[in-house]
Formats: structure tokens, sequence, C-alpha cells
């Protein structure tokens, strides 16, 4: 059978520097730097398997449409795009955060949600906050946001916002605090439904590859703790 190339989406920053240790674990090593390069398409020392490199929120439509096989994306990012297309095999259990519904620190959301007050959301998690508070049964208007979602509620755009938390530094340097939790967040492969068919000699060993090394890096962060 003819080998056919593998592509697999990455976006830079924390999504590839957690996944290169994984990589490295499934013998995948890049030949540039993605942060460094300016390459969108980067060789690697298997033949045959390259990553592309794209804007987080983008992956998954990559990864549905074929333009790579394989991807890695935050549940926050797949969510929102609602997987069409996509297989879910592998939580690999990086970039691990929180999706929140925080407030300014003197507004009293307890009581809001208590009252049936109508609230304000701003976040750019559209999709993630619509069904948890339809989910609570609190009636929102959603006011999507592409970024810096904390300054909405200081000049009172927004009673809330709807964002992901892993410090808490970036809520504390802005007067907010975290509310309720909407869902635990981390990163998972994605495959391509259709390449997985036709492409399953191939791919099957990398999946098998990734939930290894996912797994192994959990054992590591349990004996860590
Ligand atoms: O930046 P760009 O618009 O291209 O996309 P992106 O911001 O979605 O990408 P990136 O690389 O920042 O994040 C990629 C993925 O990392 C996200 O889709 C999440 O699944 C995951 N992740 C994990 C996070 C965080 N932790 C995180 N803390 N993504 C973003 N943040 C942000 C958060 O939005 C907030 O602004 O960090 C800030 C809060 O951090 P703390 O430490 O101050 O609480
Ligand atoms: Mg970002």
């Amino acid at each position: 059978m003819s080998t056919r190339t593998i592509r697999i989406a990455l976006s830079k920053g924390r999504i590839y520097d957690e996944t290169a240790p994984l990589l490295a674990r499934a013998g995948i090593r890049a030949q540039d730097d993605p942060e460094s390069s300016r390459r969108l398409v980067i060789a690697t020392n298997r033949r045959g398997v390259e990553l592309i490199i794209v804007r987080a929120s983008d992956t998954p439509t990559y990864v549905q449409y074929g333009g790579a096989d394989l991807g890695i994306a935050g549940r926050d990012v797949l969510v929102e795009h609602g997987g069409d297309g996509l297989y879910q095999p592998v939580d690999l259990g990086i970039a691990a955060c929180r999706m929140m519904v925080a407030a300014r620190k003197d507004f009293d959301y307890r009581l809001a949600v208590h009252q049936g007050a109508r609230l304000r959301v701003a976040t750019k998690y559209v999709r993630a906050a619509r069904e948890h508070f339809a989910a609570k049964g609190v009636h929102v208007d959603i006011i999507r946001l592409y970024g810096s979602m904390e300054l909405a509620p200081i000049v009172g755009l927004a009673e809330v916002i709807v964002d992901l938390v892993s410090s808490g530094q970036t809520l504390r340097a802005n007067n907010l605090v975290a509310v309720e939790e909407v869902m635990p967040v981390s990163a998972r492969l994605v495959v391509n439904q259709a390449a997985l068919k036709m492409k399953r000699s191939q791919l099957q060993p990398l999946i098998d590859a990734f939930a290894a090394a996912a797994d192994l890096g959990r054992a590591r962060r349990k004996a860590a703790r």
C-alpha cells in the first residue's frame, strides 16, 4: 500500500509547548521550531508526517474538512466548533484549565440568579455559555467578544463573563472572582472521520502512541502531586 502524508494540526503557544513532549514520546520531532519559524507547514523526523500550524480556534475546522488528518484542540474550542466530522479518541490531559463564570467582587451572582434576574454575559464561548445558563434556567443576553473579556464587567458591558481560568491571576488583577464552573477543559486529539477509514493503518498507531504518551504524562503528573 502506498503511504500518504499524515498532517497534524497544532496551534503555537501552550498547545504546541505541551504537545511537543507527547510527540517526542510518540517518536515525532519537528524539524523547525514553530514558535520562531514563519513556516506554516513543518516537516518532522518521520517521513510522511508533517505539522501544520493554525490558529487554535481553527484546528477543528482544518481537521473536519481534511486539511489535516489529526489535530489537537482544547475542549473549549471543540465545544464552540460543534465537533461535526471529528472523532475524539483521546483526552490528552494537557493545557488544562477551567471554564468559569466570573463577576465583579461587588456583584452578588447567587442573589441575581435567585431573583431570576436577566444577566448580560460577555464571552467568546457563546455556545458553552448558552448551554450552561439554559441548563440552569437562567435568562441571559450573550454578548460576543473575541478577547479581553475581563474588561466587560469593569466597564459595565456585562454583569458576568465566561472565560478560561488557570492560575486565577488575570481575574485577580482585574478585581473579578470566579463564581461558578462551566466545565473542566483540557486538550483532545481529534481525527478526521473519513481519514480514519482511508488511512487507518497509518493513523491508528499514531492515535495509540498519543494515548500511551498521554497516560504516561498523567501518571507523572499524579506522582508529582
Ligand atoms: O490566542 P488565540 O486567539 O490565537 O487563540 P487562543 O487564545 O484560543 O489560543 P491559546 O494558545 O492562548 O490557547 C489554546 C488553548 O489552551 C485554549 O483553547 C485552551 O484550551 C487552553 N488553555 C489552557 C488556555 C488557558 N489554559 C488559559 N489560561 N487558554 C487561554 N487561557 C487564558 C484565559 O483565556 C485568560 O485570558 O489565560 C488567561 C487566564 O489565565 P490565568 O492563569 O491568569 O488564570
Ligand atoms: Mg490566546
